[in-house]
């Protein structure tokens, strides 16, 4: 039995002798911890164990003062990373962590199972989520916990573990399941979001990274560009979506988007545009077909504004299989989700963008416009959004009792050609004292507000460096 395996039984043993004991779930507040926690709650439900599911977004030293340990306590997407402040409370306690983060060693006590990637030797950043640890543990448990696979899919979708444009390492283990089981389809498609679920001509308009010039942004250019490329809007009076496209249409769609690209984009980018227009999508068979949740990654989106608004329990309950009340509140959120971001934006457009001190770096300070758990989300629309330079790292802050919440995005095309913020981001929060982390093409970093400069400067500079070595 592999050491993955021989893990995950241990955790799945565990379980089994909690079974009439106290068990509680605490799980990252993302979208792949919202998938993590809901894989690992319906595996409890089915064996029949009671338990607690509660969200939070990082073990900082004071969240942990504020959790008292169960019986059992499952970390799911988180724990590795901050054992050392785990370890002050719940050393001593039966714990199982199932995690894909960098591990803390050294701070580990006898009643731990730790379930992490890294430590048996797997890429946890690339080839599995921790919604896909969680899984393993689950189908160790039974066998029929195999259906939990397109589950565990979507939090790596929700992860951005495919941004490379296809799934590795045991992540395609995982897809495998999905697709044997029947509850996923496997496709070589446009990365157009909402394939399912929006008109084509909307689904283009909003495809900005990279900006495709005419289209992004622009309705009309949508409706006139498929005119010229013989694409009907509609069949019968229904709009058709980019899965009622033949393939010949999808040929001539992605030839004609891929051109107009070359005609903006810098040139040492020009080789990865392919790459960013066509890769691997996924369709759950068993959705509605015109639902968003339908996409897998339009699925982990939905997750991720439940955990974004701070209502990961709705995210929860549809990744469990709600499509009553949680479904339609979850829509709601949704909406209400949209208009935040519009008016984000507004904000963005009346202030404009500040830039760094060597001029690469572009930025936006919405201290007192968005709720600090919001500015993720704004950062990556304001990305591609006509006043930003969508070719250059941007970050977004929030500013409030003296600490900057910081949020960084940057364009496919950067991280294909080398550049990895979560990495940069990490290093400069570090040498100002503060903490920061996350994925190549989207981190985060929270450090203290007087030093806001010299970690914009320092940010800035590993960037630059990184894509000078390349
Ligand atoms: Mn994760």
């Amino acid at each position: 039995m592999s050491l993955l395996r021989r893990i995950a039984n241990r955790a799945a043993q565990t379980i089994r002798d909690f079974r009439n004991r106290e068990v509680e779930v605490i799980s990252h507040m993302d979208a792949d911890g919202v998938a993590a926690a809901a894989v690992i709650s319906l595996a409890l439900d089915r064996e029949g164990i009671e338990h607690r599911v509660k969200f939070v977004r990082m073990l900082y030293r004071e969240v942990v003062e504020d959790l008292e340990p169960a019986e059992l306590t499952i970390f799911t997407d988180l724990g590795s990373s901050q054992l050392e402040n785990l370890s002050r409370k719940y050393s001593g306690h039966h714990v199982i962590i199932a995690d894909h983060h960098l591990p803390d060693a050294g701070f580990e006590w006898p009643e731990l199972v730790h379930f992490n990637a890294h430590r048996m030797g797997i890429d946890g950043m690339q080839d599995i989520s921790g919604a896909g640890m969680a899984y393993f543990i689950a189908r160790e448990l039974s066998g029929k916990n195999k259906d939990l696979a397109s589950i565990a899919l979507v939090g790596a979708l929700g992860d951005v573990q495919n941004a490379w444009g296809s799934l590795t390492g045991l992540n395609t283990e995982i897809a495998s399941d999905a697709i044997e089981m029947g509850l996923v389809k496997k496709e070589h498609d446009l990365l157009l979001y909402g394939r399912h679920s929006r008109p084509l001509f909307k689904a283009l308009e909003n495809f900005n990274d990279p900006p495709i010039p005419g289209v992004s942004g622009s309705p009309a250019g949508c409706v006139s560009m498929l005119k010229q490329l013989d694409i009907p809007l509609k069949s019968g009076d229904r709009w058709r979506r980019l899965v009622d496209l033949s393939l010949a249409e999808k040929q001539k769609l992605a030839s004609e988007l891929i051109a107009r690209i070359f005609l903006t984009v810098p040139p040492e980018l020009a080789s990865y545009v392919p790459r960013s227009i066509m890769g691997e999508v996924y369709s759950l068979t068993q959705e509605e077909d015109n639902s968003l949740l339908k996409d897998a990654e339009e699925f982990a989106t939905c997750l991720n504004s439940t955990a974004r608004h701070e209502q990961p329990v709705l995210g929860l309950e549809v990744a469990k299989g709600d499509r009553g009340v949680y479904y339609r509140a979850m829509l709601r959120l949704i909406r209400y989700h949209r208009r935040q971001i519009a008016q984000g934006l507004e904000f963005i457009e009346s202030t404009g963008l500040s830039e760094g001190p060597r001029k690469y770096l572009q930025y936006f300070d919405a201290t007192g416009v968005i709720k600090e758990t919001f500015v993720g989300t704004l950062t990556s629309m304001a990305l591609g959004y006509q006043y930003s330079n969508p070719f250059r790292p941007i970050v977004g802050l929030v500013r409030s009792d003296g600490v900057a919440k910081i949020s960084a995005r940057c364009s496919k095309l950067l991280f294909l050609r080398g550049l990895n913020m979560g990495l940069a981001i990490r290093e400069a929060a570090k040498k100002v004292g503060g903490e920061g982390g996350g994925h190549a093409v989207a981190c985060g970093a929270q450090i203290e507000e007087k030093f806001l400069p010299e970690f914009l400067s320092k940010f800035e500079e590993i960037m630059l460096n990184q894509l000078a070595q390349h």
